[in-house]
């Protein structure tokens, strides 16, 4: 798999405007982006630190993944992204090693990004992001 680094973190909040002006101070950077993800039911919101940004999710929908997660779990880190060059064959490889497979190809995600998610029963309940930046 060896991922080239932490792509993003990922944290289920309840409200962007709420959380967004204290990761501004905390991190001492301005959020550079917000955007909707309508097939994830999420609005993100993203800061950057070195390589790695931080990806804050509000749930659109009760019924979506972070909508789900807040009810269930209240707010907190949701997963972790690694990004991976050829993420089609590192699909292929995981599957093969018998790890579960949320999305078995890759589909859109934030910031263009080609992503795909391993199950958290089969990572050792952290819900997992592989991520491809093809743009690059
Ligand atoms: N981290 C760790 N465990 C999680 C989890 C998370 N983020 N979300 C759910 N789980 C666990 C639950 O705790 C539960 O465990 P138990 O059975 O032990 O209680 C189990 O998974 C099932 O939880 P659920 O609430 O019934 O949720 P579903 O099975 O319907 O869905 C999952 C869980 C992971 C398959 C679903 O959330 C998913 O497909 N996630 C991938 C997509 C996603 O998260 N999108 C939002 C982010 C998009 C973005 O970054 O752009």
């Amino acid at each position: 798999m060896k991922p080239t680094h932490i792509e993003h973190i990922g944290i289920a909040v309840k409200q962007l405007e709420e959380a967004i002006p204290f990761y501004e101070k905390l991190l001492g950077t301005p959020c550079y982006s917000i955007e909707e993800v309508a097939e994830q039911k999420v609005r993100t919101a993203f800061f950057k630190i070195g390589q790695t940004k931080i990806e804050l999710l509000e749930s659109t929908d009760p019924e979506g993944a972070v909508g789900k997660f807040i009810t269930n779990k209240g707010e907190g880190i949701h997963h972790i992204a690694f990004a991976v060059n050829d993420l089609e064959n590192v699909l292929e490889d995981a599957k093969n090693e018998g790890i579960r497979l949320i999305d078995t190809k890759p589909r859109k995600g934030a910031e263009g990004l080609d992503i795909a998610f391993l199950h958290p029963k089969s990572t050792f309940g952290v819900l997992t992001e592989l991520c491809e930046d093809k743009n690059k």
